[in-house]
């Protein structure tokens, strides 16, 4: 494969041609363009399946019910090329580990189970009972059974995930680390904190009722494209949207619709932003301080002159608590603090007060450039704050909106994927299936790393993803697996994971989201949630590629029948027919009754909100500001050295994750190549370097551990200076694992202290 790397600033807006034409190409190269058509008619309507790309939610009325990431991640899923045992015969491990990525996914399905011979170094069939005995017999082993991480990312459905759990307590075991962990954590930790519930408050429909729409750190023409045609919709008809980003994002400014022929045949694109705003990497939390102090300022003038004040005092007196502490936090916050620590003046954030209290309805939407720092449950809590004074919860067209990630990520916490399990839960899984099940809590992903380095865990279980790859401190995170007994991951497609064994390692192939899942009771759809709360069917269409695959549920059921038996619990039945399991789930968690009929309402079911009704399940029973002080500073001295530069690691617009699609990120006119990173052009200036130049990224950290990535290209780009960015996962060996956010864990894979040094290497990109 040969890709050439080129530089060429795109002048389009997102969405039209260019995405039209990067999903036809995606959907003709994966050589099956009808099936591929029809797969895409039905994603997201109320047959079919769920798109397994990102968690937005429908709209079962607009035409528009895929976009081109989803199309690719489709593709992408439904190609026929089939890794079988003859590759693995003719590839040694630790040569595939030399591959890229993208190398790696593109091989193909897997399609039979495998087992590592530490031997020859390499995988070889096996029975899928020799699988579940060679599992068993390591988990039987066990001196205890928090001994074994069950790890999950977040595509599996709620009835895998919901039977995984169940396994892992009636094993002895809360160790539930997950994709959450080093995600969207701080938004359920803060809005629990803040408003009793750890979702979002708003319907989907409301972004057509909302006056003004706060786009905090997130980029959805790449990673949530559906959610631009919401924010379309709303500036057409005059809402205001203000964006809080610290890269300037095509799909945030311009936007055109590839569904409407209109739009296509003219150079007409819709304007998004009304304004956009480029704070420094973490300064998110000063700038809306700054916009509190700047709104508690007029406040106060309107009561001084006898007029009424602006927050909304009734809704205050009734469902909050804590105001005075936190407006004190505001005015003990100086001004001179905010600028610096936003990075943006005190007119910008005037002005942006000045939008928000022009605002009747307002919803606040974040993603990873919110959850993914240090100080990320006091940030999201400074959102909530601002929107509690002035009472957008309880009303339509306002609200808070953590925008999830994977399709089924909230779904799996419903389901109990869940390390700090809720007792409640756990009371009705002791009470429904009469055991006892651990009370203690587990661990969370970096925590797991920490005690495999340790150590302590002897069994890893991968129910999908790729840890090796998405988890932080690349190197210390292998060490941490390679120190595992056995790992075992089910998934669809060969990745790095695969290719850093336990002393034991197993591979094992599933079905995905667009396949037919025939069991004993005939085809099964399983169910998701997404953003928005909705639960919804998904039934896969296509054939299976091997008759050896099975489905993620099947699965989970054999390793918990081999592990536990099938008297206490006929985990084989379950596997038979998906009813059961729904069964279970409506009898033991809250919001699933009559789970089953109520699969069958086309567009799926609310699971409802007690945030969004006003009733608020905190302590104290009303929402409750955060007083938080902002953080001293964001770049700290670390260990004697002032810190250059802060790195974010961000998508790119052709990968879903670990998953490399191709090596072009349009909006942000890079093409063919990844190892590449953003930075202001007098910062370029100022380091004597120049456009296209080689730089190495180095990180500064306590710990005396040198970790560095080589050989990256410079990119002078629209960015704060102090500011830089480059891609995931390439980058992640610079996320120190005890870098992470203060009561979540998650790595902070948005601000790491670095700096750059001109290159030796000369090209050190992986072969692909
Ligand atoms: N096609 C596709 N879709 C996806 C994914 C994918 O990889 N590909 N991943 C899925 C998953 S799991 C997730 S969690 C979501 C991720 O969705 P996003 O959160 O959009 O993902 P990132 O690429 O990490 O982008 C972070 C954005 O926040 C900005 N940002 C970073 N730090 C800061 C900051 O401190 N302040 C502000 N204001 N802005 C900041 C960055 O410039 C960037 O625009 O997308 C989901 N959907
Ligand atoms: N530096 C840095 N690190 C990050 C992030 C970041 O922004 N920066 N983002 C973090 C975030 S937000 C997340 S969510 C995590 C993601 O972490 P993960 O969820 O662990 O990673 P993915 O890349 O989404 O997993 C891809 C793999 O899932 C498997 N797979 C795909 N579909 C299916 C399926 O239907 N079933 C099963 N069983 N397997 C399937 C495939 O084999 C594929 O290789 O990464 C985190 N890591
Ligand atoms: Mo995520």
């Amino acid at each position: 494969m040969k890709f050439k790397p080129a530089i060429k600033p795109y002048t389009g807006a997102a969405g039209g041609w260019g995405s039209l034409e990067a999903t036809t190409r995606y959907v003709r190269d994966s050589k099956q363009t009808f099936k591929n058509i029809r797969n895409l008619m039905r994603v997201n309507k109320s047959k079919g399946f769920d798109c397994p790309g990102c968690a937005w939610g429908d709209d079962n009325t607009s035409t528009f019910s895929f976009c081109e990431n989803g199309a690719k991640a489709v593709s992408w899923e439904a190609t026929r090329k089939a890794l079988d045992a003859d590759f693995f015969a003719q590839n040694t491990v630790s040569k595939l580990y030399e591959q890229s990525d993208y190398f790696l996914e593109y091989q193909g399905r897997l399609t039979e189970p495998l087992r590592y011979n530490r031997e020859t170094d390499r995988y070889y069939p096996v029975s899928w009972q020799e699988a579940f005995d060679l599992i068993a017999s390591h988990m039987r082993g066990l001196d205890n059974p928090n001994q074994a991480e069950l790890y999950t990312s977040g595509r599996a459905s709620n009835e895998s995930s919901y039977l995984y759990q169940l396994f892992g307590r009636m094993f002895g075991t809360n160790n539930f680390p997950d994709c959450s962990n080093m995600c969207h954590e701080a938004s359920g930790s803060g809005l629990k904190q803040s408003i009793g519930v750890g979702k979002g408050t708003i319907h989907l429909n409301e972004f057509e009722q909302a006056d003004a729409i706060f786009v905090f750190g997130q980029n959805p023409g790449t990673n949530h494209p559906r959610m631009l045609h919401s924010l379309r919709h709303a500036a057409d008809r005059g809402a205001r949207i203000v964006t809080f980003n610290t890269l300037r994002e095509r799909g945030l400014e311009r936007f055109a619709d590839p569904q409407n022929p209109l739009e296509l045949l003219t150079p007409k694109s819709g304007r998004i932003s009304s304004s956009y705003l480029q704070p420094n990497l973490g300064g998110d939390m000063a700038a809306v301080r700054g916009m509190v102090k700047a709104l508690l300022e007029i406040h106060r003038r309107q009561l001084a002159e006898g007029r009424p004040g602006l927050f909304d005092q009734t809704f205050i007196d009734s469902h909050t608590q804590g105001m005075e502490a936190y407006l004190a936090a505001v005015d003990a916050t100086p001004w001179q603090h905010i600028i610096r620590q936003s990075g943006l003046s005190e007119q910008q954030l005037r002005d942006a007060a000045d939008i928000y209290r022009g605002a009747e309805r307002v919803i606040c939407t974040w993603a990873m450039g919110i959850t993914q720092h240090k100080h990320s449950v006091p940030t999201v809590r400074e959102i909530v704050n601002l929107q509690l004074l002035f009472g957008q919860l309880g009303k339509p067209g306002a609200g808070l909106c953590p925008v999830r990630g994977h399709s089924n990520v909230q779904g799996n916490r419903t389901m109990g994927i869940d390390e700090k399990p809720p007792a409640a839960l756990l009371d009705s899984l002791a009470a429904h299936f009469g055991f006892t099940p651990p009370r203690a809590p587990g661990h969370s992903t970096v925590e797991a790393l920490e005690a495999m380095l340790r150590g302590e865990i002897k069994v890893l279980i991968a129910l999908g993803g790729n840890l090796a790859a998405a988890a932080p401190d690349t190197a210390r995170t292998e060490q941490a697996l390679r120190r595992c007994e056995l790992t075992v991951h089910i998934s669809t497609k060969l990745n790095r994971s695969h290719l850093v064994t336990g002393g034991d390692a197993l591979i094992l192939p599933t079905l995905g989201r667009t396949e037919l899942d025939m069991q004993t009771a005939g085809s099964q759809y399983v169910t998701v949630e997404d953003s928005f709360s909705m639960v919804h069917a998904s039934e896969g269409v296509n054939p299976p590629l091997s008759p050896l695959q099975r489905s993620e549920t099947a699965i989970v059921a054999g390793i918990a029948a081999a592990v536990l038996g099938n008297e206490k619990l006929d985990w084989t039945a379950l596997a038979g027919d998906y009813r059961l399991i729904r069964d279970h789930i409506a009898a033991t968690v809250p919001g699933f009754t009559d789970f089953n009929l109520r699969c069958e309402q086309p567009g799926g079911f609310y699971l409802g909100n007690a945030a969004a009704e006003l009733r608020f399940n905190t302590p104290s029973g009303k929402a409750e500001f955060s007083d938080a002080p902002l953080p001293d500073t964001l770049f700290p001295q670390i260990a004697g050295r002032t810190v250059p530069f802060t790195l974010q690691t961000l998508r790119s617009h052709d990968q879903y994750n670990t998953t490399i699609y191709g090596l072009d990120d349009r909006y942000r006119g890079v093409y063919g190549q990844r190892e590449v990173v953003f930075v202001h052009p007098e910062d370029l200036a100022a380091l004597g370097l120049h456009d296209g130049d080689r730089v190495d990224i180095e990180t500064l950290w306590h710990d005396g551990i040198s970790r560095k990535v080589s050989g990256f290209k410079v990119i002078s780009y629209d960015i704060p200076r102090g500011n830089l960015a480059a891609y995931y996962p390439e980058t992640n060996p610079l996320v120190p694992l005890s870098s992470f956010g203060d009561g979540t864990h998650t790595p902070t894979s948005k601000s790491i202290p670095v700096r750059l040094l001109a290159s030796k290497a000369t090209d050190t990109a992986r072969i692909i």
